[in-house]
């Protein structure tokens, strides 16, 4: 008899990137537990950020996805559904950190990735046998034979033109902030590339679209890992006409050839971890790909292959002094970067930081909602809190205010008609953070009480 999967990926209430319209972007988490889901299930999947939920919505298993800022209202829901005497399976970054935490609001918890784990908890769901955690005991699992995600499933959605697809997961860095490394493991794994290149075929072009009719966002955390891997997969996405979007390391600046294989294959934009502009943070952190004095550099040589750059920048390191903020500032300006993403430190379960700030006394509380870096959750060394948040909406308002993207995009070589939207959904979220710091809302409740 066929059953019946609810699937939830929960919304967060606050954060630069969390509900907003301009952000309606696909969760590929909830679509690949769905692909590995056997055919004697009916699989819907909910995405509260695009639509509401309907709490008497009828099902025989819930599963409910969770990163750190959606942890509470995850919990809220997984309370609610087994108080109506639903089974429920919890997955994701913030319960494989926290598998403890998570049981006690669900069943049962899925430990890091689903891939070689879920079919058996359906299996033992089916013979009433739900264990409380399932994990992986030799490492990670392998990327190979995954199946293809469904992108059916979501044609309803109304989301923004992007189909998400990964090449690799893993990252060998585990820069001190950064969940990746604890949750995929330290070295890169690559999916086989004719596996890639099938799921690839397997995407319908977004209809009714002249632009952007094909456009991909690969969620690797490094798109240029393997750099035999990546020379051998760019030159064949030549065939699909893409527009692609990823996240990379500094290192592609210092290779020609990669480069100009992103360019010919459709590359339009690049995510690239700049973080801070003190060599001291940039040891204390452990990410040993970036040379501040080469940063303007690195954006000049990407710019040049006509890619865009979204320069990511991590405000309250232990260095950092008030001057932070206006470094970012005048370097975004100078280097004419195309998207700026601010984040405020945050220390996040699983991650070095986070083992650190705790054995300093440093971690203000534990609301995770509160962890959408946008907040201050910790004890920064060199500032106030105060401090932190007042520079952080300040360089949010500067960079995304008229001037400040007019000033950035002007000239650009990039993609414009991929830059300019991305540039008025950050406005308009920004603009929202601000409103809501300046009404006081972005303050912790009770500061420093909160730590158990
Ligand atoms: C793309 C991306 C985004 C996109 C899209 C998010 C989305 N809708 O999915 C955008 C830009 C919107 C985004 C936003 C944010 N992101 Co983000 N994002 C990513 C990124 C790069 C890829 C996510 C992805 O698709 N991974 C691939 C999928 C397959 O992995 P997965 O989701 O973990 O799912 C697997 C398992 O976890 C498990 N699983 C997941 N869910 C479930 C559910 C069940 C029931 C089961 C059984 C299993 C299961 O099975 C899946 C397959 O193996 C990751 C980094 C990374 N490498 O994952 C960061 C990451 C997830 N983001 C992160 C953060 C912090 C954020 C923001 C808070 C940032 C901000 N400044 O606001 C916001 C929060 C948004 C929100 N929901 O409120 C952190 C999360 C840390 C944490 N502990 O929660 C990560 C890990 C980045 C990092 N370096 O630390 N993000
Ligand atoms: S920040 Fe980037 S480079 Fe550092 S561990 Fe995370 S994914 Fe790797």
């Amino acid at each position: 008899m066929t059953k019946r999967l609810l699937l939830i990926s929960p919304v967060a209430s606050t954060g630069l990137v969390a509900k907003d319209f301009n952000f309606r972007l696909p969760v590929l988490g909830v679509l690949k537990v769905a692909a590995l889901t056997p055919p004697n299930w009916h699989v819907t999947i909910l995405d509260e950020k695009v639509e509401s939920l309907d709490l008497d919505q009828g099902a025989d298993l819930v599963g409910i996805t969770a990163m750190t800022p959606t942890a509470p209202r995850a919990y809220g829901l997984a309370d609610h559904f087994r108080r109506r005497g639903l089974k429920v399976v919890m997955g994701g970054m913030h319960v494989s950190a926290l598998p403890e935490e998570a049981l006690e609001h669900c069943d049962s918890v899925v430990v890091g990735e689903a891939e070689g784990l879920w079919p058996r908890v359906l299996q033992d769901f089916e013979s009433q046998a739900l264990q409380h955690t399932y994990r992986h005991i030799n490492g990670f699992p392998s990327l190979e034979h995954l199946p293809t995600p469904n992108w059916e499933l979501y044609c309803d959605k109304r989301y923004l033109p992007v189909h998400f697809l990964e090449t690799t997961r893993g990252c060998p860095l585990d820069c001190e902030f950064c969940a990746v490394t604890t949750a995929f493991g330290g070295s890169y794994r690559n999916r086989p590339r004719e596996e890639v290149l099938a799921e690839l075929r397997n995407l319908r072009p977004f209809e009714g679209r002249f632009i952007l009719k094909n456009c991909v966002f690969f969620v690797d955390d490094n798109i240029i890992s393997n750099r035999g891997y990546a020379r051998e997969l760019l030159p064949r996405l030549a065939e699909f006409k893409l527009k692609w979007f990823s996240h990379a390391s500094m290192n592609i600046a210092r290779d020609p050839e990669i480069l100009q294989l992103c360019q010919r294959s459709g590359c339009v934009g690049l995510f690239i971890g700049f973080e801070t502009f003190s060599a001291e943070n940039l040891r204390a952190v452990g990410k040993r790909t970036n040379h501040p004095d080469e940063y303007v550099e690195v954006a000049r040589r990407i710019h040049d292959h006509g890619i865009g750059i979204d320069a990511s920048f991590v405000f309250g390191l232990d260095a950092d002094d008030e001057g932070v903020f206006d470094r970012a500032l005048e370097f975004v300006e100078r280097a004419k970067i195309e998207v700026c993403y601010y984040s405020v430190l945050t220390p996040y379960p699983g991650t070095r930081l986070s083992h650190r700030l705790e054995q300093e006394g440093r971690i203000l509380t534990r609301d995770w909602s509160l962890y959408d870096m946008s907040h201050v959750v910790y004890r920064p060394r060199s500032l106030t809190p105060d401090q932190l948040l007042a520079g952080y909406y300040r360089a949010l308002k500067e960079s995304f205010s008229w001037g400040g993207i007019l000033q950035r995009l002007w000239g650009t070589t990039a993609y414009k008609p991929f830059f300019y939207p991305m540039n008025l959904g950050f406005r308009h979220s920004a603009r929202a953070l601000c409103k809501a710091y300046h009404q006081g809302r972005m303050d912790l409740p009770h500061p420093k009480t909160t730590s158990n």
